[in-house]
């Protein structure tokens, strides 16, 4: 998957202990957390001095992972974290590709003295790092950092830790292996971590089968009285205000997976979930095989991603943004 050379240099810059921080997205999901606690785990084996800084908590579910509890949680501990991050001799951005994706970390860190490495699989990377490993044909950053490992010379080092956490990044990046981005060499790659120990069954329970009551009949109310699907086309799409998150108690991270359930009706080629959160509204959009969301993301809703799978935001109101959407395809 690698450039040679870009190994080589990562290889050599890795030679002597340093102090590394590795950073990810601003609400971390399985592949942000797995891969980059992964790497942290794989780099402190090599001897570095290593720290894992998220923007923001993680959810609850993901409370089980190997090592979660060693993350730094950028807003609550800034000014830690930034003594932290002035010291580094690398930062790694993983499951990122522009600062922004951190907001006020992401500031911090492109004011730093430290060499930047980007591993990362999402389009159009922004050009801050040093060095580069940007490949969005890769499942996820997970799958990026098993195969770095590997070309590093390492497989041996990926023990029980390791491989559940990449085989949670690798999962949930997938879709439980379902989106187009599931190669044969996704399969080899998880072949290799349940055999380093990682255990498809207990992983899968701990990461799908963990709702709260709450947060299920949040999901029946979504489907239910929220989903709408545009008169005369294939798009459907779930609006909830900051009220309505509030009655269901539903914590950050808990409307993961509501943004995809409308491509579960047969006639509909992509959905937009939209929540409302401090005035502002975030959006997931999703989509079946040849519908490109990361357009219509980039294009209308400052955001972008990947092609079945992107994101995106507003400052309007809940209903001016869902009348904007809907006008988009009535046009
Ligand atoms: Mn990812």
């Amino acid at each position: 998957m690698f450039n040679t050379e870009s190994v080589d240099q990562l290889k050599n810059v890795l030679s002597k202990s340093k102090k590394i921080v590795i950073t990810s997205h601003k609400n971390p999901d399985g592949d942000a957390l797995g891969s980059s606690l992964a790497w942290m785990r794989y780099l402190s084996k090599l001897g570095h001095s290593v720290e894992y800084i998220s923007p923001n908590d993680y959810p609850d579910y993901y409370k089980w992972l190997p090592i979660v509890g060693q993350t730094i949680v950028y807003e609550k501990a800034k000014e830690y974290a930034k003594g932290i991050l002035h010291s580094a001799d690398i930062i790694f951005s993983l499951d990122y590709n522009s600062l922004s994706r951190m907001e006020e970390l992401g500031e911090v860190v492109k004011n730093t003295k430290a060499l930047k490495v980007m591993i990362d699989h999402h389009l159009f990377p922004d050009d801050y790092a040093d060095l580069m490993f940007s490949h969005p044909e890769a499942s996820s950053t997970g799958e990026m950092i098993f195969d770095m490992i590997v070309a590093l010379g390492d497989k041996e080092k990926i023990d029980l830790e390791i491989s559940e956490l990449l085989y949670t990044a690798i999962l949930t990046d997938t879709g439980s292996f379902a989106f187009s981005c599931t190669s044969s060499h996704v399969h080899e790659a998880i072949s290799i971590l349940i055999q380093k120990g990682a255990s498809p069954d207990s992983i899968h329970n701990k990461v799908y089968n963990c709702f709260t009551e709450s947060r299920l009949r949040f999901l029946g109310y979504c489907i239910l009285e929220k989903m709408q699907i545009i008169e005369g086309t294939q798009i459907a799409y779930i609006g909830v205000s900051e009220e309505e998150l509030r009655r269901f108690n539903i914590q950050d991270g808990e409307t993961e997976g509501i943004a995809s359930y409308p491509l579960k009706l047969a006639g509909i080629q992509a959905c937009a979930f939209f929540r409302e959160k401090d005035k502002k509204i975030r959006i997931s959009f999703r989509s079946k095989v040849d519908y490109d969301v990361n357009v219509l993301a980039r294009e209308h809703f400052s955001g972008g991603g990947h092609k079945n799978a992107a994101g995106g935001a507003s400052n309007d109101t809940l209903d001016n943004t869902l009348l904007k959407f809907v006008s988009i395809f009535k046009q």
